[in-house]
């Protein structure tokens, strides 16, 4: 197998996530930062696992390495699910979100405060042109101010009643062993390590 992986992701927090995961299983890994050519990708799809697939098959199909996508989101069940799927989409930067969100939650209980960040990863081979889907949450609350500055995204008003801590206070080897995208990867790495796969 080609010791080269690119990871199709424009967000280098999700790309260091990924690559300390899978550090023993290749030797180069790309993400779409260091392709001067960019791919468009449109994630207009309200389903992960197309627009997972979408950035997957566009990235592997033009480069000819196997690839790696991660749509990932955060769901608040007082928000009835949002953001979600457009989690990416629902500011303009991180603080933009956060701020957004505390003000949407701002008179929402603890108890009520409950949501998961869902992450469904692919492994795409286009050479032979298939794919492989891969799922991880992780569960947890909104807290009513920002912890920490670790992580990206909405790590800072996760809050974790294990650690009494936000993922933004937790370093990025302790959050790959718990969270949702490190336990995709985590089954994407026994997959690699499977007869069926060599
Ligand atoms: P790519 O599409 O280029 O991979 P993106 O950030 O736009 O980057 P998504 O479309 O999958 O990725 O959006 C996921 C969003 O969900 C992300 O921008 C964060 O706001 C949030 N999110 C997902 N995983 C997260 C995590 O581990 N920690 C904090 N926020 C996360």
């Amino acid at each position: 197998m080609s010791r080269k992986v690119i990871i199709a992701t424009e967000n280098i927090g999700k790309f260091y996530e990924i690559r300390e995961l899978l550090e023993s299983e290749f030797d180069t890994f790309y993400s779409l930062r260091d392709f001067k050519e960019k791919v468009e990708i449109i994630e207009d799809s309200p389903f992960y696992i197309e627009n997972a697939l979408k950035k997957a098959r566009k990235v592997g199909n033009r480069f000819g390495i196997n690839t790696i996508s991660d749509d990932s989101g955060l769901e608040v069940d007082a928000l009835n699910g949002r953001p979600g799927v457009f989690s990416s989409r629902y500011g303009k930067d991180d603080n933009e979100r956060i701020e957004k969100l505390l003000n949407e939650m701002k008179d929402i209980p603890w108890e009520k405060r409950t949501a998961r960040f869902v992450a469904y990863v692919i492994f795409y081979m286009p050479q032979k042109g298939t794919f492989y889907v891969f799922y991880g949450d992780l569960k947890g609350y909104i807290s009513f101010e920002k912890r920490g500055d670790k992580g990206f995204g909405f790590d800072p008003v996760f809050y974790l009643p294990e650690y009494n801590k936000c993922l933004g206070e937790i370093d990025l080897e302790e959050k790959n062993r718990i969270s949702h995208r490190g336990k995709a990867i985590l089954a994407l790495k026994s997959f690699l390590n499977t007869d069926f796969f060599r």
